[in-house]
């Protein structure tokens, strides 16, 4: 009984051995108690430490659970990183792969550089100035400059760039492939080519010597071929109605028309003029008579002027051109001589070509057309084809139909014309020198014109 108690104790406080337990001797007092003396050893069992340890080690045990937890959370998270890592390596190879890589810039710039050749080979192979030409040049150099900027900066716009190349290459094969011949420019009054190929640039030659607010009108030299007037200039500015001629002024020489020297003015005394259609022709203005449907001419030299009735043509601004008024009748001069461009109300209002006789001021032949003259800006004559001219922008014409009275036959095309001013108030073609005259919005203007070969003739 008493032993038991001893190992109940025992048990309670900690780990005992065998040789922990012995046999002692007891007794029992009056109120019958047991009751024996034990002699525990001096160095007694450190139960308090052990406990410690116990809850040491078992705090540690949880920590090292947690951190076995938060170890476990970690490589979760360290794998999905690792699978990021691993795509994004992927895409980055991908793109060093493909467009975005030196090599590839290198590539870029040799197209670009090839290209660039390629059109001023073009350029120099072709007669002239060719606008299309020149403003592909001007792309290719602004494709070369950003391709150089693009390398330095930002690299993703390659893709953009390549896709311009493709279109700017399409278009230069497109060039290549319309491009005439070089051909050397045919001898002035022969038609020994295949028409019109191509105008130059604008050349302005100065502002009329009326001003700026004189912004009709037309000018140019005289008209017939091998004339003995070829020095001569003729500048006619319409009054500021836009309607009436009332004068002309006539320069000797392009240095004196460039410094508005040693003029000679012919007033229009018995008839004035109608509209900007005028020409020179052999010393001889010929022009629309104000107000009436006759053809008049005033004679530079004596002065002599004389009117026709041109049959059925309309006048007053019935049937004139689309961006100016009051020219319902247009002389024209070329290889083959004079002619006239006007409408009928049996055209319904569609440009008649007439031949006219210079002297007599009667019809020779005419040629009816299918082009509305109202829908064109202007028209003139190059060895007997009637070229009619449309606005595309403020800054462009485009030459766009002709007519050829040769053969009859008409058809359209698309020549570019640069302008310097919105409105073409007269346009007419010279024979002595191949060049066009026009009067724009007051300023006095030239271009070169180049033809075709004769076996590519329309
Ligand atoms: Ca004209």
């Amino acid at each position: 009984m008493l032993l038991f108690v001893l190992l109940a104790v025992f048990t309670a406080q900690g780990q005992l051995t065998p040789s922990d337990v012995q046999n002692v001797t007891g007794s029992v007092d009056e109120n019958g108690v047991c009751l024996c003396t034990v002699i525990l050893p001096d160095n007694t069992f450190p139960v308090h430490r052990m406990e410690h340890l116990e809850v040491l080690s078992y705090n540690l045990t949880i920590s090292v659970q947690q951190e076995i937890t938060t170890i476990q959370s970690y490589q979760q998270t360290l794998n999905i990183y690792l699978q990021k890592i691993t795509n994004l390596t992927v895409r980055l190879e991908a793109m060093e792969g493909s467009s975005y890589t030196e090599l590839d810039f290198e590539l870029l710039k040799l197209e670009v550089k090839e290209m660039e050749t390629l059109i001023l080979q073009l350029n120099a192979s072709m007669e002239g100035t060719n606008v299309i030409v020149h403003i592909l040049f001007q792309e290719i150099r602004n494709i070369s400059l950003i391709v150089n900027q693009l390398e330095v900066y930002d690299k993703n716009n390659v893709l953009a760039v390549r896709r311009e190349i493709v279109s700017l290459r399409k278009r230069l094969e497109d060039c290549e492939k319309n491009q005439t011949k070089p051909i050397p420019p045919p001898s002035y009054g022969t038609c020994d080519h295949g028409g019109l190929a191509s105008v130059g640039k604008p050349y302005v030659v100065q502002l009329n010597w009326r001003g700026f607010s004189y912004r009709y009108g037309a000018w140019g030299k005289d008209s017939l071929l091998n004339t003995s007037k070829e020095q001569q200039y003729w500048v006619a500015p319409l009054e500021t109605d836009g309607r009436v001629v009332k004068m002309l002024r006539v320069y000797p020489t392009l240095n004196d028309l460039l410094l508005y020297k040693t003029p000679t003015d012919k007033q229009l005394t018995k008839h004035y003029g109608q509209g900007g259609g005028m020409i020179m022709y052999n010393n001889t203005l010929y022009f629309n008579r104000y107000t009436n449907g006759d053809i008049c001419t005033h004679n530079v030299q004596s002065s002599v002027e004389q009117c026709k009735t041109l049959p059925q043509a309309v006048f007053n601004n019935r049937f004139s051109y689309a961006d100016v008024s009051y020219q319902d009748i247009d002389f024209a001069a070329d290889e083959y001589g004079l002619w006239v461009i006007y409408a009928t109300e049996e055209s319904v209002g569609n440009i008649v070509i007439g031949k006219l006789n210079p002297s007599s001021l009667t019809l020779e032949k005419s040629w009816t057309t299918t082009l509305y003259k109202r829908s064109a800006s202007n028209a003139f004559m190059i060895c007997g084809v009637m070229y009619a001219t449309r606005s595309v922008t403020t800054r462009r014409e485009e030459i766009f139909y002709m007519y050829d009275t040769n053969i009859g036959q008409e058809g359209t095309l698309s020549i570019s014309v640069d302008k310097m001013m919105e409105t073409v108030q007269s346009l007419s073609y010279n024979p002595n020198d191949h060049k066009l005259y026009m009067y724009n919005d007051g300023y006095e203007v030239t271009y070169d014109v180049n033809f075709k070969t004769d076996s590519s003739k329309n």
